[in-house]
């Protein structure tokens, strides 16, 4: 039962919360819950002055009205200036006299381009809260903040709130293909309707535009890395101005992918060498094209010599060669590349995980201005857990952009609860030390460390038509908590995540605190019964869905038993000095304490080293027990995850209770399936027993291995394990 004020009173009535199913997002607006705060809402907001023409001020007018009539229950008429206290005021000292007459000066100079200020002050004998910025973008990120306070039901008589972003390009990257499927997507298709473009502009490109704006993005690459040259011809140009149209009011930029090869597959040219003066003017007119179209076009985004992709090493180049070129042909109108750093040759390396740094340090000073190397967290592969990609700190005269990725493609896709606000965190926070302690990879994302010239953040989407837009309700936390952190990369995750529930489910301050708190333990449940002690890689290849740390025979560097590497002595890749020296690609520091077997985290250990089966961990446990114990107790957060939710079920309406019920159900008898099929299969090589107190698993390692899951690799499903395990 949730407590609710009925309009126009302030008395409360119980009465259950009326079925949602997830399309509002964290904008919900519902009426605010406490008679106190909304009673205070009523009496500082009566009045709503929003001056000005531009589509933007238009959006937070538009966005503005309807926050405040869900939340406060009545209507807030639009004035023409402050004339009645209890007004609020938006926009910029060009658009309103009456941010104009506040005379913010220097304080609202320092929140730049895209920063707001909100404030309470007195214009002539009014009460008025204002909502400031320089421009009409940061007046409508003021207001979704101001919008948040309230959501939140923070106290108004200590709201003052100053914030700008701290990274310039925040980003979010689809991996949509023009078929509308999307890669590693769990979200059913992708929003982008070519078909139907640019003609139709359904109502739901309004909606993302405004939940982008309202976390901060201002950026987005509409389509995969493993790019279509076909998105880049003229038809195409003509449907991606359609959508930046309706973008643009909400601040978010376009970004395309650029495939490589694209001169010779839609050009007619015979080459696509960068050094080759007609690819060169070739691409060169089709930035020219597309700017014609789209003047506040971002750039491109580039997958170039990985996973079989084309690039300029194709014709003997460099990363450099191809990147320079594409910047020289957006440099006239001030786009940017961002290339990515994802590369691993189709020759199995050594050691997969050295070759960004080994291709890409060389390089570093070799790019243009507008070129930013953009690096995925990790320098394997957004596994559940990974130490920071070397790169990060190696880059000084080259803007590195971090790219993380939302959609859980190895956590668990769209069923398992996993916050990854909390992931997020844990990368940003590594400290790269190299300028001494604290040099953290926030610091060298946010240029703050290197003095970068441009700043950029990316985050592989979640989002697609499902209903509720990202495959689960809780997935929704982790594209919120993305933007969250890309404007603010210092932000506490934990904070984050608070907003985001009292947004997205309720403001009951004890099921608040559930959530918050299932979702904090949810980043280190899911890295125990997947993949615990510094495992990677042990999903079953192509689908990357369920366990399988015993395939082999293929390509060995997209095998589980490559990076494990288990045999009768011990478990883990050796990676420091006496095996691949990966160690060596980090600070000296970094270095010795990873390297270390005395130092080494346990989080990191098989990671970077082989550790024997009877070596002890930091905790004091043989490699062996601490393995099994990670593993028993990752399937018992899940557990403890389902008895919270229900503690909360009076407060949240009974469809999306029972969807998220009915999902941490199978993330339950999934994690049990990771932690079985691993631990029968490591067995064989430790050759040590299951420790009494722990649960044998209920069938052979034999059955686990004929599984056959998921029958659809589009389908993260397997319907015997379900059979085996789903407890009701
Ligand atoms: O995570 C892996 C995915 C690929 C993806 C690739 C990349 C777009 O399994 O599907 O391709 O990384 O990031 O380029």
């Amino acid at each position: 039962m949730a407590t609710i004020a009925g309009p126009g009173s302030f008395a409360s009535l119980r009465m259950p919360a009326a079925d949602e199913d997830g399309h509002d997002l964290w904008l919900r607006y519902r009426l605010v819950s406490n008679a106190e705060r909304l009673a205070q809402y009523r009496t500082a907001i009566a009045h709503l002055v929003v001056p000005g023409s531009s589509p933007t001020l238009g959006a937070a007018r538009d966005e503005l009205t309807r926050g405040l009539t869900g939340l406060l229950g009545r209507a807030i008429p639009i004035d023409a200036a402050a004339t009645s206290t209890a007004t609020l005021v938006v926009g910029t000292p060009a658009s309103s006299r009456e941010i104009a007459a506040l005379n913010l000066g220097g304080r609202l100079t320092a929140v730049g381009n895209e920063g707001f200020l909100i404030t309470s002050a007195t214009l002539r004998g009014s009460h008025v809260i204002a909502v400031a910025a320089n421009t009409d973008v940061g007046a409508l990120y003021g207001s979704f903040a101001l919008l948040r306070a309230l959501q939140t039901q923070g106290d108004l008589a200590t709201l003052s709130d100053s914030s700008a972003p701290r990274i310039q390009h925040r980003i979010i990257d689809h991996w949509d293909n023009l078929d509308r499927t999307v890669e590693r997507g769990y979200a059913g298709r992708s929003l982008w309707d070519w078909d139907h473009l640019p003609d139709s502009l359904p109502a739901v490109y309004r909606d993302y535009a405004r939940a982008e704006a309202s976390i901060g993005i201002n950026g987005v690459s509409l389509t995969n890395v493993n790019a279509n040259a076909k998105v880049l011809t003229a038809p195409y140009i003509e449907k991606v101005r359609a959508l930046a149209g309706v973008f643009r009011p909400y601040g978010l930029h376009v970004y395309l992918t650029a495939r490589f090869s694209a001169p010779m597959e839609i050009g007619g040219l015979k080459t696509a060498d960068p050094l080759d003066p007609s690819v060169a003017a070739w691409w060169k007119a089709k930035a020219d094209e597309i700017y014609r179209a789209i003047p506040d076009f971002g750039g491109f985004v580039v997958k170039a010599n990985s996973e079989g992709q084309p690039g300029p090493q194709d014709y003997h180049r460099t990363h450099a060669d191809g990147a320079n070129m594409l910047a020289d042909a957006l440099a006239p109108h001030g786009g940017i590349v961002l290339w990515r750093a994802f590369v691993y040759s189709n020759v199995p390396a050594q050691d997969r995980i050295k070759q960004a740094y080994t291709e890409f340090k060389p390089l570093d000073g070799k790019f243009r201005d507008n070129v930013l190397l953009q690096v995925k967290n990790g320098s394997l592969d957004f596994q559940p857990r990974e130490p920071f990609h070397p790169l990060f700190g190696a880059m000084p005269k080259t803007p590195l952009a971090l790219e993380l990725q939302i959609t859980k493609e190895y956590l668990g896709e769209d069923t398992h609860l996993v916050y990854m606000g909390a992931y997020y965190e844990e990368v940003l926070k590594s400290d790269t030390r190299v300028n001494g302690k604290g040099s953290l990879v926030a610091d060298v994302i946010d240029g703050s460390l290197h003095g970068y010239r441009q700043t950029a953040i990316a985050g592989v989407s979640n989002v697609g038509t499902d209903r509720n837009w990202s495959g689960s309700h809780f997935n929704q936390a982790n594209w919120y908590a993305f933007g969250r952190l890309a404007w603010d990369p210092t932000a506490s995750s934990e904070r984050i995540a608070e907003d985001w529930t009292r947004m997205t489910w309720t403001n009951d301050d004890a099921a608040v605190r559930t959530i918050v708190h299932m979702m904090m333990t949810s980043r280190e449940a899911v890295v125990n019964y997947m993949e615990p002690l510094g495992l990677v890689h042990m999903m079953g290849t192509d689908h990357h869905y369920g366990p399988a740390p015993w395939v082999k025979n293929l390509r060995p560097d997209w095998t589980p038993v490559y990076f494990h590497r288990a045999d009768t002595i011990g478990i883990g890749f050796d990676r420091t000095v006496t095996g691949s020296n990966a160690v060596a690609q980090y600070s000296p520091e970094v270095a010795r304490h990873f390297g270390d077997r005395d130092s080494v985290p346990d989080a990191y250990l098989l990671f970077f080293h082989h550790a024997r089966w009877s070596d002890r961990t930091r905790a004091g446990l043989t490699v062996w027990y601490d393995l099994v114990r990670h593993y028993y107790a990752g399937v018992d957060s899940v557990v403890a995850m389902r008895r919270e939710w229900h503690t909360v079920q009076s407060t949240i309406d009974a469809r999306r209770f029972r969807d998220v019920d009915d999902f941490l159900a199978i993330q339950e008898a999934e994690a049990k399936w990771w932690r079985d099929a691993a631990l029968l299969y490591f067995g064989t090589f430790s050759r040590m027993p299951l420790p009494a107190r722990f649960a044998p698993p209920p069938r052979t390692l034999d059955w686990y291995m004929k599984l056959h899951c998921p029958a659809d690799p589009a389908k993260p499903r397997c319907p015997e394990i379900y059979k085996l395990y789903l407890t009701r």
